[in-house]
């Protein structure tokens, strides 16, 4: 139950006759609009779908240009105040730094002391090379003027680049740069595959079939609105739990059955078999045949789902203003935090760096700057022993989320100042985890200090080798959040759907439902999940929708309550995040909307930040009790 209406309830029983005036509509929240909610058809579907990535293409396209902008403005002041030979070591740097940035070229034209116009990486003589010096010349004259500029993409049927130049602060000096537009190419692949605009996962190195997931029979994947009946396994494998651990000797027969070149992967008593010439059916009858095992199952494969500086707690007058951060991105782009209020919650707590949240993910790009020591080093399932880069974008995003950092003049903030995130890539280059990845992943997080994991994934097979993992960290006392899927589909997907995980669909900035986002009576709460700006690799920024950018909301705020009060267990947490929400549709938990939306100020409050709440009194003394026995 929200605070709000709780407190309504409370007034109810006093004064009667002034609750129903006060009961639905309190002044604090005038934003709860009843949504007659509907599921859209499939062909409506694809094309909210399609607009939903146009969207998110043209803003990742502003955010770009903003974020270039910003850049220039600082290059252009630094290099007015150098010498020649530490403003080609700087604009090295700057080249290097970001990848995107493709050449940048300082103008003096009062000193006639300038580079001779020209950007690598266009051939000359072309018809791009033109549209480059067209642009390039208006740039010049921008500068002259003291103007800052910006090109058009170009070429206009397939933009690749665009030129922009800042002007220094005095004198007709300024940078002129040629910027990369591939983040847009890589944007439109990405939620081709996240909002399930195409089949997928088509790639990959093995096999994979498909089956619906209630019936086990096997069906075929034409288009992406076929991914709601399908899970995916590879065809080849099995996952195997044993009621006893096999010895050396069973194992050796086992392989040798099986023709098993390599040695299975294993976790407790399970194991996972790879058989080049059986069938997931052939390698099932088998075990269970021979073995008595405890249970097998397919082993199936994972898919994203996009579509310390601790304040001392204020008085309560001061929580109605916000913290307005001056990440350069954040006022114009970032709805998503003060809606959930985000900033006014940051008031009574901007998050511990020792309560961390992991993020099983693709891993993420440990040297954005906007991440610069707000990510621990991690751990990669993929390829142990290296670092969990991310190579797909998905897990950067999800990250800067929850930790890009906040008021450094970069970029965007995220949703906590102090905790970290403990990357766990768990997701391949193709975006996709099997189930023993994804399950070594939540278990390796649970093994160091994770106190949250995000889980911005699934599958709707239900796998009981992935629930136990999820179960290992639910009774280590961890807080785990998971995405619920972009098929605008009831059907309950794992792990969102599993008790022991809070389960997070996606709403837009008009607090309705958003197109894709997958319902259903399973929903605990709605956070932000459409056109969500946050870190891309190679230093860049982009902005993607989908229910994986709605779950590390939650999962960031299950930060924060466990900054605040730190003796909370996983259960109270979440009840606490559940009971502190905006009720959105119908009054009271739905399965459009779950609770409602997060309300970050409000759970914060619950949680304790100033004081110790009454109605977590009793746990909070019980503690107190235990820990001086
Ligand atoms: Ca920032
Ligand atoms: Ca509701």
């Amino acid at each position: 139950m929200s605070r709000h209406i709780w407190f309504a309830v409370l007034l109810a029983g006093t004064v009667a006759c002034l609750a129903i005036i006060m009961m639905p509509f309190s002044k604090e929240k005038p934003r709860t609009a009843v949504q007659q909610p509907s599921a859209a058809a499939p062909a409506q579907e694809q094309q909210l779908k399609q607009e939903i990535m146009l969207r998110d293409m043209s803003a990742t396209d502003s955010l770009a240009r903003k974020d270039a902008q910003q850049h220039l403005k600082t290059m252009s002041n630094t290099m007015k105040s150098t010498t020649l030979r530490q403003r080609d070591a700087y604009t090295k740097k700057m080249l290097d730094d970001h990848q995107h940035l493709l050449s940048a070229i300082w103008i003096d034209d009062h000193n006639d002391n300038h580079s001779k116009l020209g950007f690598r990486s266009i051939k000359p003589g072309t018809s791009l090379a033109r549209q480059l010096e067209t642009y390039s010349q208006s740039a010049r004259k921008a500068l002259q003027e003291q103007r800052s500029y910006e090109s058009p993409a170009f070429p206009a049927d397939h933009p690749e680049y665009f030129v922009a130049a800042e002007p220094a602060k005095q004198g007709d000096q300024g940078v002129i740069a040629l910027y990369s537009m591939d983040i847009l190419k890589e944007v439109q692949n990405h939620q081709r595959k996240n909002l399930r605009l195409t089949p997928y996962p088509k790639e990959g190195r093995y096999k994979m079939e498909s089956f619906h997931p209630e019936t086990l029979k096997d069906t075929t994947v034409k288009t992406g609105q076929d991914n709601e009946n399908a899970s995916h396994y590879y065809e080849n494998e099995i996952v195997v739990t044993f009621h006893r651990d096999p010895t050396s000797k069973d194992m050796a027969l086992i392989r040798k059955d099986l023709s098993c070149k390599l040695p299975p992967h294993q976790i407790g008593n399970t194991y996972i078999f790879h058989a080049d010439g059986k069938n997931m059916t052939q390698l099932k009858a088998y075990f269970l045949d021979k073995w008595n095992p405890k249970y097998v199952e397919p082993h199936y494969l994972y898919l994203t789902n996009d579509l310390s500086p601790n304040e001392t707690p204020t008085e309560q007058d001061t929580l109605d203003t916000s913290e307005v951060p001056n990440d350069i991105l954040f006022s114009e782009y970032q709805w998503n935090l003060p809606i959930i209020e985000t900033t006014r919650g940051w008031k009574l707590n901007k998050g511990a760096s020792d309560v961390i949240v992991a993020v099983v993910d693709t891993g993420a790009d440990l040297d954005h700057p906007d991440l610069k020591g707000r990510v621990l080093p991690g751990y990669n399932v993929i390829a142990p022993g290296t670092r969990p880069m991310d190579d797909v974008g998905h897990g950067t995003h999800v990250t800067g989320i929850i930790s890009a950092q906040v008021n450094n003049n970069e970029g965007v903030a995220g949703m906590t100042w102090g905790n970290k995130v403990l990357p766990v890539k768990a997701l391949d280059k193709s975006g996709s985890g099997t189930t023993y990845s994804v399950s070594q992943g939540i278990i390796w997080a649970a093994d160091h200090g994770a106190k949250v994991i995000n889980l911005s994934l699934g599958n709707y097979a239900d796998a009981q080798f992935l629930h136990e993992a999820i179960k290992y960290a639910y009774n280590k006392d961890i807080v785990i959040v998971a995405a619920t899927g972009n098929d605008n589909t009831e059907r309950p997907g794992y792990p969102a759907a599993y008790p022991e995980v809070l389960s997070v669909s996606a709403t837009d900035v008009n607090l309705k439902r958003a197109s894709f986002s997958n319902y259903g009576s399973y929903i605990d709460v709605m956070a932000p999940g459409e056109s969500i700006a946050s870190t891309y690799p190679n230093n860049q920024y982009a902005a993607l929708s989908g229910t994986s950018m709605a779950s590390p909301h939650v999962a960031a705020l299950a930060g924060l309550i466990r900054s605040v009060n730190p003796s909370l267990h996983n259960t109270e947490v979440m009840d606490i995040i559940r009971k502190n929400v905006i009720d959105l549709g119908n009054p009271g938990r739905d399965k459009y909307f779950g609770y409602g939306q997060i309300d970050v100020l409000a759970s914060l409050k619950a949680a304790g930040g100033g004081s110790n709440p009454l109605q977590l009194f009793p746990q909070y003394m019980q503690k107190k009790l235990d820990s001086l026995k």
